[in-house]
């Protein structure tokens, strides 16, 4: 590395799905940070709308498109949008996602579907539909954001575990198919992550005590908190930039140690 430039994604365009909050948006305001021009989409209107005021709010000029990414027609004309109205994408973050908390046989096939389907078959045809100009401009960088499901499971996420372990695998996979055209996929598994989607892991019970889900996470986890979606910034960064030109198919668990912790003893 000759200098801490490797680190720089000044005159990349970065696109980040599902970011107008949550952690895409904080991956999103991290890149913009490094130098990084962003582009977002969301599902309504008005959610665009939102994050394009909270990225301004943040000193950030961010491009918003209006796009369900599980829409093949929808995601290609949004990609031509970009490509016509900002430039070719150097750095796609598939971090939109959705989760349903359901015991598996009381789960329908539909909700199943749906969760693959935004999860796991979303990121693939965003992926599709950008790798082809990242190829015709020498190269690019793909971040799947993945999950501690990608590894492990646990009750009622079956659908998520399933969709987050492919992802896993179409991570390695696009990293296989395309690293020689210079292209880096990796993938970023958070921990648990104090968010919109995470919000009823963490209620307040009625008598004032921390949900029980909430008290066996900080158990699990050395850090000994959740994380934050801000703790996500400098590893995405990273593998956004010409730092981790030779990292693919990675991976990179930001958990505060949970894959290392067996849990805290009783004391
Ligand atoms: P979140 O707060 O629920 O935000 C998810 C974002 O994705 C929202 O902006 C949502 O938009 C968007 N989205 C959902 N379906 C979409 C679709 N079909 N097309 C376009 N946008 C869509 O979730 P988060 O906690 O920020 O999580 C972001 C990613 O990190 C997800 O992939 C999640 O699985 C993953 N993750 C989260 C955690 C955690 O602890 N929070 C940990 C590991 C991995 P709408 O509001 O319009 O639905
Ligand atoms: C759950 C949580 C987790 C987190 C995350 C952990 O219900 O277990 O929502 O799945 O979202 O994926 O890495």
């Amino acid at each position: 590395m000759k200098d801490l430039n490797a680190f720089s994604l000044e005159g990349k365009i970065a696109l980040v799905t599902g970011a107008s909050y949550g952690i895409g948006f904080a991956i999103a305001d991290a890149m913009a940070k490094a130098g990084a021009t962003i582009v977002f989409n969301d599902i309504k209107q008005e959610l665009v709308d939102k994050g394009i005021a909270a990225y301004e709010e943040a000193g950030i000029k961010a491009h918003g498109y209006v796009c369900n990414v599980c829409d093949e027609d929808a995601v290609n004309a949004m990609v031509a949008q970009i490509e016509k109205e900002v430039g070719v994408i150097d750095i796609l973050v598939n971090n939109a996602g959705i989760i349903k908390r359901i015991p598996m046989i009381e789960m329908s096939a539909a909700d199943f579907r749906q969760v693959i389907d935004v999860d796991l078959n979303a990121p693939f045809i965003v992926a599709k539909a950008v790798i082809p100009s990242m190829i015709k401009k020498g190269g690019g960088k793909i971040i799947n954001i993945c999950s501690m499901m990608s590894e492990f499971g646990r009750e009622t996420v079956s659908a998520y575990a399933a969709a987050k372990g492919g992802l896993k695998m179409l991570t390695r996979n696009i990293a296989s198919e395309y690293g020689e055209y210079n292209i880096q996929c990796n993938g970023i598994g958070p921990g648990y992550i104090a968010t919109p989607q995470t919000a009823p892991l963490r209620e307040v019970q009625p008598d004032g005590s921390r949900h029980p889900f909430d008290q066996f996470i900080i158990a699990k986890t050395p850090a000994g908190r959740w994380g934050e979606a801000e703790d996500l910034g400098g590893p995405a960064v990273f593998l956004a930039s010409e730092a981790s030109n030779f990292v693919n198919g990675l991976i990179l668990y930001v958990d505060g140690g949970i894959h290392a912790y067996i849990g805290k003893q009783p004391s």
